[in-house]
């Protein structure tokens, strides 16, 4: 189905999101129509969404809709039960769901139970939701969104499951950002100075070069903790690690995507100030792995938020040379880091994915840190 035909439908004009793969055709054609806009905004997280929404629909009494990956229903269930739900406000809502990870379609191992019960969670969550097809045609998704509306009217929120290409556009939009450092060049040069540290890598294309690095220079895998799913969860997983391994060094590579997702983890890293702990960000300020679409990171000063939350020794670089200089520097102070590294958008086209297992990357990793103090 188009998505213009479907979001015509739909009929909303405030739209609120975070990108999804599954999902590039709706993102790129509400980023065509609108741009980024008060009419649509790429919040740092589906819960804040979800409230954004409310906050459109108390002001103006009019729909909005909410475009997630299915790995996001737990951010929106607070907001959700306790918000939207007509026990509480009964704010009416439409979410439009990517669908990974859906029963009987491979999909990568943090995909998996989250697809298994993506419908139930939602049900759960008294949501009625829709499952969209490849097949689906107008004339069925005019007659689901006739108990929809009624719903909507009634002042519920309805959510749509989206399935692998059940929705397409001919729109593209191109998102690019001014700087040069590749990202996968600068986690080569983060390996090679951490060698035999920790790195706790964050969800997204990041982990999948960390690997691919790690096989190319014929490592071990031990060192890698891969964040393969809990976006935004790196850095407090690498906090866990460095607080109870105090002469390790821990460096954690983030997004700034991740980063913006759950912010909150930079301040309790910065209270705990844990002296062997390396936060590096890839900024590239997209979420470059689920197709490039921007997030706010260029309208904000990560290295003033690491200061004021607290980390000692803060740093932005936009070139190989000062990275160099700035990994180095960190790797050698006993002091809490946080560094900056402005990246260009983009990954290789050939990009392979973790051929190690979730769970055996756990006990490789558990092992090694075992020998550690
Ligand atoms: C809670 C949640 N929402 C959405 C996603 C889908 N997702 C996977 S990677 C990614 C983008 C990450 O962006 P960033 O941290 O900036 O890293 P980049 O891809 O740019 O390297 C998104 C949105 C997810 N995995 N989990």
């Amino acid at each position: 189905m188009n998505v213009k035909d479907f979001l015509k439908e739909i009929g909303s004009d405030f739209y609120t999101g975070v990108p999804d793969s599954q999902l590039r055709s709706l993102c790129n054609y509400v980023a065509d129509t609108y741009g980024i806009s008060r009419q649509h905004m790429i919040a740092a997280n589906e819960g804040n969404c979800t409230a954004l929404a409310a906050g459109y629909y108390l002001a103006t009494g009019k729909i909005p809709l909410v475009y997630m990956q299915n790995s996001g229903i737990g951010n929106i269930i607070n907001p959700v039960a306790s918000l939207l739900n007509e026990n509480v406000y009964g704010i009416p809502c439409v979410f439009v769901i990517g669908w990974r990870g859906e029963p009987e379609v491979p999909d990568e191992p943090q995909h998996i139970f989250q697809g298994q019960i993506s419908e139930k969670l939602l049900k759960d969550i008294g949501i009625h939701t829709i499952i969209l097809n490849k097949d689906t045609t107008i004339g069925q998704l005019k007659s689901e969104m006739e108990k929809g509306k009624e719903l909507l009217k009634k002042e519920k929120a309805i959510a749509f499951l989206v399935r692998k290409k059940a929705l397409d556009s001919d729109k593209y939009v191109e998102i690019s950002c001014a700087y040069s450092i590749v990202r996968e060049k600068a986690i080569k040069q983060i390996v090679e100075v951490a060698k035999e540290d920790i790195i706790v890598s964050t969800t997204g294309k990041t982990s999948r070069e960390l690997f691919e690095i790690r096989e190319l220079n014929q490592q071990s895998h031990k060192y890698d903790f891969l964040t393969v799913g809990s976006m935004g969860h790196c850095s407090s997983i690498a906090l866990g690690i460095a607080l109870n391994k105090p002469n390790t060094k821990v460096w954690c590579i983030d997004g700034d995507g991740a980063v913006l997702m759950h912010m909150g983890a930079m301040a309790l890293i910065g209270s705990q100030g844990p002296g062997n702990m390396i936060h590096v960000v890839m900024n590239n300020e997209a979420h470059e792995s689920v197709g490039g679409m921007p997030t706010v990171a260029s309208k904000i000063d990560l290295t003033k938020i690491a200061k004021g939350c607290g980390y000692e020794n803060v740093s932005s670089v936009n070139d190989y040379e000062e990275l160099k200089i700035q990994l180095n520097l960190a790797k050698n102070l006993h002091q809490l880091s946080f560094i900056e590294v402005k990246c260009a958008i983009g990954s290789r086209p050939d990009l392979g994915r973790p051929t190690v297992s979730p769970v055996k990357n756990k006990e490789e990793f558990m092992k090694y840190l075992k020998v550690l103090v």
